[in-house]
């Protein structure tokens, strides 16, 4: 098949990136968000998310004249629905955004169209609730027009590369479907193409992120196991990875982010009577920022009027996305128990969350400080030396939750280490 415009719904971290990338690739691209700050934000010819490179690859989708951005979409050949898949507060998914894209797309669709779902989704959504969608139109679905789940599998940070690179799994709700998907991503698309059917390659994205969830949960366990037992865990885990098949991750403060600690939840919804494991893996997850906050509470004591200077409320390193951030989750815990928290992230300074000081500079959160929490491995804070943050800071108790910070040259220059997953008895 082929395409010569795609209309594209949802312009975040994925819709955008995508856009960019087909307009660059030759196709018409019309980009559609409902939010008209994103709308703004994107024609006055800045972008509203941190992603290397994307700054450049908009700017060069924009000057080709093939990528426009508007907040209703037009007829196209092929429409890519790329919104938020969030979950409610009882963990159950909300396709809210996902039924509107659709029902948005109805007046526009038009025989022998394509429509592509990219957000992660629970088993079965595609043709349980956007096939249902779309048929309003009259039209009928794998007759007189196609349907795919494809899902994304970019890593935030090298979402251009991986986009191009990576590849991709298409499932139709008919074969004729997953060629139609394949041929339009074959557009930009270098990896291989594996075309399967719709509920398979929601499924295939489900698995991949659960799969890390619990890989990640055990890990942290180990952390606590090592913690009792008087064991370093990072060097514990260092010493089991030599074993040709054991790949053990890093523990840390928890799991965030708007695919790993949310896309397991989708199983556990739609299966809860045999999604067992992975409903532990989650809550082992999601009860790490307690741990941290233990290791606070050992570290200084009792929290009340205590002044902490946390580093990093990002989810991961050099990225500047807070959703569901276990820092931000440890920062709240902390508050809670009493303490004052000033809080630094150098990819969105100032950041704006209800509740939590976050200034502008490093500097501003050492001030005062009684002690130093390092919640996220950035680049910038791995280049800290001992001896420039003893001149920042009067603050000589330091807490590491990400095994950045090894014990002897930090002690050298008069602080005190607590690290998660290194017990105190070494
Ligand atoms: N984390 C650890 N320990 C580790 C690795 C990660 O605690 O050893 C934490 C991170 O700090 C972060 C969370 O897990 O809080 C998730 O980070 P991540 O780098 O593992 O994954 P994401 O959420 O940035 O991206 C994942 C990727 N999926 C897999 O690796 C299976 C990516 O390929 C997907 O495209 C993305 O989810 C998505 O959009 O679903």
């Amino acid at each position: 098949m082929k395409f010569n415009k795609v209309c594209i719904l949802g312009l975040g971290y994925i819709g955008l990136p995508t856009a960019s990338i087909f307009a660059t690739h030759g196709l018409k691209v019309l980009g559609v968000d409902v939010n008209p700050r994103v709308i703004e934000t994107l024609q006055s010819g800045k972008i509203h998310i941190h992603e290397p490179g994307l700054g450049e690859a908009m700017q060069q989708a924009v000057q080709s004249g093939n990528l426009t951005v508007a907040n209703q979409p037009e007829p196209a050949d092929a429409f890519l629905i790329a919104v938020p898949t969030p979950f409610y507060e009882d963990k159950r998914a909300d396709m809210r955004a996902v039924s509107s894209a659709a029902e948005a797309i109805v007046p526009h669709l038009r025989q022998g169209n394509l429509v592509v779902l990219e957000s992660t989704s629970p088993p079965r959504t595609t043709v349980d609730l956007l096939l249902p969608i779309l048929e309003k139109s009259g039209l009928k679905a794998g007759i007189d027009f196609y349907i795919a789940y494809s899902p994304e599998r970019v890593l935030p940070g090298q979402i251009l590369r991986e986009l191009i690179e990576n590849a991709r799994v298409i499932g139709g709700i008919t074969p004729q479907s997953a060629q139609a998907g394949h041929d339009l991503y074959a557009t930009f698309v270098q990896g291989e193409i594996i075309q399967t059917d719709a509920t398979t390659a929601e499924m295939v994205k489900l698995m991949e992120n659960t799969y890390r969830d619990v890989n990640i949960a055990i890990a942290n366990e180990f952390s606590r196991l090592a913690d009792r037992f008087g064991v370093d865990v990072w060097e514990a885990i260092r010493l089991a990875n030599r074993h040709p098949r054991v790949k053990i991750l890093n523990p840390g403060p928890g799991v965030g982010g708007h695919c790993i600690s949310v896309d397991p939840w989708f199983f556990v919804e739609s299966a809860p009577d045999l999604a067992k494991l992975i409903l532990q893996a989650r809550q082992v997850n999601d009860s790490q920022p307690h741990f941290v906050l233990e290791l606070v509470r050992q570290s200084l004591g009792q929290l009340k009027d205590k002044k902490i200077a946390a580093l990093g409320l990002a989810y991961k390193p050099d990225v500047d996305d807070l959703r569901e951030s276990p820092a931000v989750e440890v920062i709240y815990l902390l508050q809670a128990a009493g303490a004052t928290v000033k809080a630094f992230e150098p990819f969105k300074p100032c950041a704006d969350l209800a509740d939590i000081e976050a200034v502008a500079s490093l500097e501003e959160a050492l001030a005062d400080a009684d002690l130093v929490l390092l919640l996220v491995n950035h680049t910038q804070f791995r280049a800290l030396t001992p001896a420039q943050l003893a001149s920042q800071t009067s603050a000589r108790i330091l807490v590491d939750t990400v095994g950045l910070w090894s014990e002897n040259p930090w002690r050298e220059a008069g602080f005190s280490l607590r690290r998660l997953g290194v017990s105190q008895q070494i």
